[in-house]
């Protein structure tokens, strides 16, 4: 049967090969021809922008002539095609007609366009878009290796993507890395590249992603302090509740702000838990605590909050009938017939009907009681430094394993969870991201006070682990960061996961587990060279794992 859409960007990619008919993620094949050609035009865009660069860059013109606003589009773009972030194909068809708008205008200011692949040339009207769409998905390239380092390094740029705009959000930019994404951006367009020099793209891809999440980090901790040691509320109030998901801790402040004197309380959802480790967010008596999981039980649980539900980014579950009408998107998220809170970075986005809504909800319905203790970011378990390095000289402590990276519903990812009961008591779990929430609630205990999950954040907090990696390095006096005592057992689910794997990279740290699949979108040559370069391996059985790691 002929191919409805081709996508295999995410772990739970229909048959680890790819979706064809509809999303597993619930994405229709006309929201991801959406998609598709919004990436199209978007790297049109960015070889646009890159050409300019080079024809500017004598005159001090690296980034002169290309705006802020410009490089926002690019990665808001990008970060709008990442797994389960925008099912809304009218939101996406709008991106692609601003997008090629914009393009039109820069494109006029560039001297030899004669160099510019088609993407930057192609300006089809809006009747236009489905037939091109058809020809420009991943499919587009033929050659099963190039197709696969392109798509690599077009995910990874995506990850990177939104924690940068996580960072533009908090008016903090690097044009460093958005020139970066845009040359890379424009290189997967670009015939006269080899797999080699793809390779080598994907490695720099790397060195940006840690960039990226310092600046990230830098954004967070100025705006909001370091992540300190919290104990979170995992039971609820009795007054009515707006239910925060996503990754965007600007949103979540405003929401703070404007919910003051309401009446109405704030709750945290998935990825947005690490909210309650910075002191600054501390101050809100109206924070109450955590509600629920993972982002792959929002079904349940969104519904059993009673209130609004406010997701920030990725990962929205297409909404039951019963509480859609509570389910608000902003910034990159989306989703068809759920209301959108708009403001860019800068802007004060009124968050006001989401109050006035809750004010009618009755409050949420308890799930569980009790607390979780999180926010080991790098200036937190540097500060126990001591400690931990005792543990370590004395024994105390074998070993620590990095479980950070995603959850999912896939049954195979309970995997993660034997894995971490089955660790022996002298094994520290160092994670980030949602793969936490297979683990998190099992009271696994503590190693002389210091506790055997610790926590330091989102995903893109993967960056505090390293800080905490190579500083460790230093103080064992070790040359390279693999002599630690550290092992890497990582859950991937979407992009955001592809780029933490490059930085990973990057930063020269071998033999990471990576499951509970290995990408589709790795063929198997592309897979050969992660092998037998960086060790990579899938996982196997909890036994032979444990004894591989430890
Ligand atoms: Fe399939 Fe994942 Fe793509 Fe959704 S994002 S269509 S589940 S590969
Ligand atoms: Fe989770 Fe989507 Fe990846 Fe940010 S929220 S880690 S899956």
């Amino acid at each position: 049967m002929e191919n409805r859409m081709f996508c295999y960007q995410c772990q739970e990619t229909a048959g680890c090969k790819g979706c064809t008919m509809s999303g597993v993620c619930g994405k229709t094949p006309d929201a991801a021809a959406m998609q598709d050609l919004l990436v199209y035009v978007t790297k049109g865009l960015s070889a646009v922008t890159s050409q300019l660069r080079r024809e500017n860059s004598g005159e001090g013109g690296d980034t002169g002539k290309i705006s802020p606003a410009v490089n926002h589009l690019i990665t808001t773009n990008l970060f709008m095609t990442i797994t389960n972030a925008n099912f809304d194909k009218e939101a996406i068809t709008a991106k692609i007609r601003e997008t090629l708008e914009v393009k039109e205008t820069l494109l006029s200011q560039v001297s030899d366009t004669a160099v510019l692949p088609e993407a930057a040339l192609w300006k089809g009207s809006e009747d236009q878009f489905e037939t091109k769409a058809k020809t420009v998905g991943v499919l587009a390239t033929e050659d099963e290796d190039i197709r696969s380092l392109r798509e690599l390094i077009t995910y990874g740029l995506k990850g990177l993507a939104a924690y940068t705009k996580h960072a533009n959000a908090l008016l903090a930019d690097n044009p460093e890395t958005d020139a970066f994404i845009q040359h890379a951006l424009a290189a997967t367009l670009d015939d006269s590249l080899s797999a080699d020099d793809l390779v080598s793209l994907a490695m720099e891809t790397g060195k940006y992603g840690v960039d990226g999440m310092a600046l990230l980090d830098r954004a967070n901790t100025s705006a909001y302090g370091n992540p300190e040691i919290t104990r979170v509320k995992l039971g609820v109030g009795n007054r009515p509740g707006i239910l925060v998901s996503g990754h965007d801790l600007r949103d979540l402040e405003m929401l703070l702000e404007q919910t003051q004197g309401t009446g109405v309380d704030v709750y945290t959802h998935s990825e947005m838990l690490p909210a309650h480790y910075y002191p600054a967010f501390k101050k809100y008596t109206n924070f109450i605590g955590n509600y629920g999981n993972a982002w792959w039980k929002q079904k349940e649980e969104f519904e059993s909050f009673n209130g609004p539900v406010l997701m920030t980014t990725n990962c929205i579950v297409p909404p039951r009938d019963s509480y859609k009408d509570r389910l608000y998107t902003t910034g990159a998220a989306g989703y068809p017939g759920c209301r959108h809170i708009p403001g860019g970075p800068g802007e004060k986005k009124d968050f006001s009907v989401l109050i006035e809504h809750a004010k009618h909800c009755a409050p949420p319905t308890e799930l569980e009681q009790g607390e979780i203790t999180g926010g080991f970011a790098h200036a937190q378990v540097l500060a126990l430094a001591d400690q931990i390095v005792e543990a370590v000289k004395s024994g105390a402590i074998r070993r620590f394993i990095v479980m950070a990276g995603c959850d999912g519903r896939a049954k195979s990812r309970n995997y993660y969870t034997d894995f971490a009961k089955a660790l022996p008591k002298d094994t520290v779990i160092l994670t980030a991201g949602c793969a936490k929430y297979k683990y998190n609630k099992l009271d696994l205990g503590d190693i002389n006070g210091i506790p055997r999950v610790l926590d330091a954040g989102q995903c893109n907090d993967s960056y505090s682990l390293a800080v905490i990696a190579l500083k460790l390095k230093e103080v064992f006096g070790l040359d390279d960061i693999n002599e630690l005592p550290i092992s890497y057992n990582i859950a991937w689910y979407e992009q955001k996961a592809v780029i933490v794997l490059l930085a990973l990279l990057y930063l020269g740290v071998k033999n990471i587990h990576l499951g509970p699949t290995l990408p589709a979108f790795l063929s198997p040559n592309v897979a050969d060279i992660l092998v037998k370069t960086f060790g990579i391996a899938g996982i196997g059985t909890v036994e032979d794992d444990l004894k591989v790691l430890l």
